[in-house]
């Protein structure tokens, strides 16, 4: 049959183990639609608007750990996946991605439906493969299967990420009515060895060395997966090593008692000689982003005399301008490996024991100081977020939308000890468009309690992650309604412009109350803080259906409070 190889790149992926697939309707991709919805080893799911369904496929991949197939016809569909591509490429998450196009000779003819897909998604894919529009040649399919076997190999080697297959295809898109969809039996499967990123020892002893001979180590982590032996090796390596943990609540750290959670706002309000105090000597950074920039902003201007950064492969970040060395390990293995038992003795474990002291004590008093504001502070909406963490089953998973949604979850912060709490946020590239359909994909794909939490602007841009057949019995949505981007108001620059309201705050009208009602959702209001306990409550119920908890609340209201509240945090410096 002539459209065989291209049915076969469902049985190709089957075999390479991807089971999940997210069809998008059209008739240009027909032959791989069917293919994928016949295959029996594969879970697929049908969204029709593809920049939600490439959300949704990058939360179910973020989710199960595994590339997840996605297929869109020809023409702008395409382009529609692209804010989600960006999202998976820089947050390591693997997608394929099978675009169905015209055959070459019809690209700019006028032909309906029809763009220039030849890599569409630029340098946002690891690479991009064009399949031949003519597969009877044996090369051909040769070609296809390779590329096929090639693209997922791609997305699943470190640093993990999107890989695009354009595929034009000729008519007839849809078998013949004798015809049936079915899969060859002998495909070449190209397997490939995980890579074993192990230290030598020499590189051991000389870094035990080194760091032996560093009084103020600092590790800061940035965005990651929650992995409990990484948690326990960075315990142990950083209780021998007396060095503090800056992790903000994406590095998924939360359940290490010692970790540093405050430091975006003790770093805001203390004055240059605290911050000289805790100036690391070196600097041994794991992970992705950091979301505080006052953290970001620090570390640029106070440098280390050394920086080393965990990375297994791939060019790292040099985010705080500082960068010495780049070590070719997993993050765990590095602490394990590096975790040194030996208790050192005299002046320079004192000296060690001081930094960790430093950073300790600038916590201590952020803790304080933030009792202190919620004993007889009114915040809309920083109080809700707080009640709603203490609230939080043991085990869930919290999703965090851009842009105050995750700032002010940063600002709370997850206690101690809650390790079954792991939390998730587009911070790949920060949009709002695609948070909720993210968080609708891992809810998609696992049985725990997902939340969202999310502004108003961000949950109406991404309304069309509801906007399919599939139950979602385990998403509760935390919406802030302040009518607006209320990050806007909050921060320096467009807070002091005229234009600041019509251009960068954009008032907005709608509440979630319609959609929850179109799309069969419980929808619960609150508009006041002493309200919260018992609305949440209610919201924290699962009882197999979808619930949104909407807290209108105004901006002026909570840019007051936040004005408060850092005057708070000041006052803890005595200023
Ligand atoms: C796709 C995209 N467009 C624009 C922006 C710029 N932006 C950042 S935050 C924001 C407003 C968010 O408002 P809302 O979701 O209500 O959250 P709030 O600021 O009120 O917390 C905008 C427009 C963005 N991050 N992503």
């Amino acid at each position: 049959m002539r459209l065989q190889p291209i049915f076969d790149i469902a049985e190709l992926c089957a075999r390479k183990g991807v089971t999940q697939a997210v069809l998008c309707p059209g008739s240009r991709c027909a032959p791989l639609t069917l293919a994928f919805a016949k295959h029996d080893d594969f879970q697929v799911r049908t969204i029709s608007d593809e920049r939600s369904a490439a959300f949704i496929a990058h939360g179910i991949a973020q989710q199960l750990q595994s590339p997840v197939i996605l297929v869109c016809t020809s023409g702008s569909a395409a382009f529609n996946f692209a804010p989600a591509i960006a999202e998976a490429f820089f947050q390591q998450t693997p997608l394929l991605i099978f675009t169905a196009d015209r055959p070459k000779e019809w690209i700019d003819q006028y032909d309906g439906q029809t763009i220039r897909q030849e890599n569409i998604f630029g340098v946002h894919v690891k690479k991009s493969f064009s399949l031949p529009e003519d597969f009877e040649n044996t090369d051909s399919k040769w070609f296809i299967h390779r590329a096929v076997n090639e693209a997922i190999n791609l997305s699943e080697e470190f640093p993990r990420g999107p890989v695009h297959i354009n595929v034009p295809l000729r008519e007839p898109l849809y078998p013949a009515k004798n015809e049936k969809v079915t899969f060859s039996k002998t495909l070449k499967v190209i397997s490939v060895e995980k890579p074993s990123y192990v230290l030598s020892t020499e590189v051991v002893n000389e870094l035990q060395n080194k760091i032996s001979g560093f009084s103020k180590i600092l590790l800061v982590a940035g965005q990651q997966d929650f992995d409990n032996s990484l948690v326990k090796a960075i315990e142990k390596f950083s209780s021998s090593n007396q060095a503090p943990i800056v992790g903000d609540i994406l590095s998924n750290l939360h359940s290490n008692q010692n970790v540093i959670r405050y430091s975006d706002t003790f770093l805001s309000a203390c004055g240059e000689d605290v911050q000289h105090s805790l100036q690391p000597e070196l600097l041994i950074t794991f992970g992705k982003s950091i979301i505080s920039k006052h953290t970001k902003l620090f570390l640029r201007k106070l440098r280390p005399l050394e920086h080393w950064h965990i990375q297994p492969a791939g060019t790292p970040a040099d985010t705080f301008q500082s960068l010495t060395r780049i070590i070719r390990c997993e993050a765990k293995d590095f602490f394990k490996t590096l975790f040194t038992d030996k208790k050192e003795k005299g002046f320079e474990n004192q000296r060690k024991e001081n930094f960790l002291r430093v950073w300790q004590a600038e916590e201590h008093r952020t803790v304080l100081s933030m009792k202190k504001y919620f004993s007889d502070q009114n915040f809309p909406e920083l109080s809700l977020i707080k009640e709603f963490i203490l609230s939080l089953p043991p085990r869930c998973n919290l999703h965090l939308a851009n842009s105050m949604a995750v700032r002010y979850t940063n600002f709370i912060g997850i206690e101690a000890g809650k390790k079954g709490i792991h939390v998730y946020s587009n911070r790949g590239t920060s949009g709002i468009d695609g948070c909720t359909s993210t968080a609708v994909g891992h809810s998609l794909c696992n049985e725990i309690p997902n939340f969202l939490i999310t502004g108003d602007m961000a949950f109406f841009y991404d309304r069309n992650a509801f906007w399919h057949n599939y139950p979602l019995t385990n998403l509760h949505v935390l919406l802030l309604n302040n009518h607006g981007g209320i990050i806007f108001n909050i921060i320096d620059g467009p807070g002091n412009v005229p234009e600041r309201d019509e251009f960068f705050v954009t008032e907005q009208k709608l509440t979630a109350k319609n959609l929850a009602a179109e799309f069969g959702f419980d929808y619960l209001h609150v508009d006041s803080v002493k309200k919260i306990r018992g609305c949440l409550k209610d919201f924290l119920i699962f009882d197999g259906k979808t619930k949104i908890l909407e807290m209108e609340s105004s901006q002026e209201e909570n840019k007051e409070a936040f004005e408060t509240f850092k005057k708070q945090i000041k006052s803890g410096y005595g200023t």
